[in-house]
């Protein structure tokens, strides 16, 4: 059984749809088109007389209107999803002063910003502006009633996400995603299709792929002091801590022999895998990192072959990294903000190394032939700090 959301893109309609995804509500959304001026015909005044989106058809069949009642219904219908604050609290009464506020002070005017010609005869124009002005007014008073970041809910939000993945195709190595040069890509050549091993060997894991990617982000509203002391509070109080926490894998890279071995003259020929751990000791503590690879476990193949290293079959090192961000939030007067942000890029100063490859980054093949064959040679960014001042007006 499920919901159907009758509204327009971009429409009014967007925090009913909010509200049904927020509460995991199964739902299908009908498109009253505004521009076509379908909500004034015939079969949408069947649903809604007033012609105005959104509406709501409940399961059992109930047609609901008004955005505050479809709100506050969805509400009632999945308090799992606890879209408002706990009943009879501070917050729940809050929450409904700031849905009337909606409904009553500011939705209204919408429709004389949008079709001013329903209000006036002339100078709808006029009208149009003056009504803008009075919606940002109105809009401003909730801006100002805004401690911190929030509203409504106080403290902390956290988000996090995980994925792993495997992507493969077949494009040589470092084509990324513009396709071999063959068709116009970026990427050197494919392998000649009548070479032993050539399908095989532009066979694998893509150039950007990472399998596994961990991401936290959070923000903090830290609690300003409950004081009455107008000094500490304005120390202490409306402070704002942040940070995205990133872990992920490294990316694949290919080991070519860097020379044309082959005599094809494509300079795509892949070095010599000849057995045993193919990467080194790993002693990246002290840099330069001398052995990513083994290097005794590769060498040139034999004069008119290819190699036999297939696409993507290394990975370089994985990548962690903590930015952080401490704001304090400074009102001057009633209009003006100003905002101190610290910014920290890389807080903990990691150094995270970049794959041992050839020709940057962008470049995921490694030349067997290099006398730098598999040493890294560089790493992302050292921690940044940035300090800065917004004002908002
Ligand atoms: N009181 C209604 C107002 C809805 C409303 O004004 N919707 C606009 C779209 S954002 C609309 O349908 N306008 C079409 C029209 O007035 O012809 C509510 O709160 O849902």
């Amino acid at each position: 059984m499920s919901f159907t959301l009758y509204g327009d893109l971009g429409s009014g309609a967007f925090s009913a749809e909010a509200a049904l995804a927020e509460a995991g509500a199964p739902y299908r959304f009908e498109l009253v088109s505004l521009d076509k001026n379908e909500q004034k015909q015939p079969a949408f005044l069947a649903i809604n007389p007033s012609g105005k989106m959104p509406a709501l058809r409940l399961p059992e069949g109930e047609i609901i209107t008004e955005s505050a009642a479809i709100l506050l219904t969805l509400a009632d219908h999945f308090p799992q999803a606890r879209l408002l604050p706990p009943q009879a609290s501070n917050d729940r009464a809050k929450a409904y002063r700031w849905l009337a506020f909606m409904a009553g002070e500011i939705y209204p005017i919408v429709e004389i910003v949008d079709y001013p010609e329903r209000f006036v005869a002339v100078e709808a124009e006029a009208l149009r502006a003056k009504a803008r002005e009075r919606i940002r007014e109105r809009i401003l008073i909730i801006e100002r009633m805004i401690e911190g970041t929030f509203l409504l809910a106080h403290g902390f939000s956290i988000l996090a996400n995980y994925t792993w993945q495997h992507s493969l195709d077949t494009v040589p190595p470092s084509s990324g995603t513009t396709g071999a040069g063959a068709t116009g890509g970026a990427g050197p050549l494919p392998i000649p299709w009548y070479l032993p091993g050539s399908t095989q060997l532009d066979y694998g894991t893509s150039d950007f792929n990472r399998t596994q990617v961990f991401v936290v982000s959070y923000l903090w509203d830290i609690p300003s002091p409950h004081t009455t002391n107008k000094f500490v509070k304005g120390v202490l109080g409306n402070w704002e801590l942040s940070g995205i926490v990133t872990k992920e894998t490294g990316l694949a890279y290919t080991v070519f022999a860097g020379k044309d071995v082959s005599q094809t003259g494509l300079n795509v020929d892949r070095a010599q895998y000849i057995g045993g751990n193919p990467y080194g000791g790993n002693s990246c503590k002290s840099a330069p990192c001398v052995s990513w690879m083994n290097t005794a476990a590769f060498t040139q193949p034999a004069a008119g072959t290819v190699g036999n290293i297939g696409k993507g079959a290394f990975t370089g090192p994985g990548l962690f990294n903590w930015d952080m961000g401490l704001f304090k939030n400074i009102l001057i007067t009633e209009r003006w903000r100003a905002q101190l942000r610290g910014e920290f890029f890389n807080t903990f100063n990691h150094a995270n190394f970049t794959s041992p490859l050839s020709g940057g980054s962008n470049y995921p093949v490694l030349s067997q032939s290099s006398s730098t064959f598999g040493t890294i040679t560089s790493a992302n960014d050292p921690r940044i700090i940035q300090i800065a001042l917004k004002v908002v007006f």
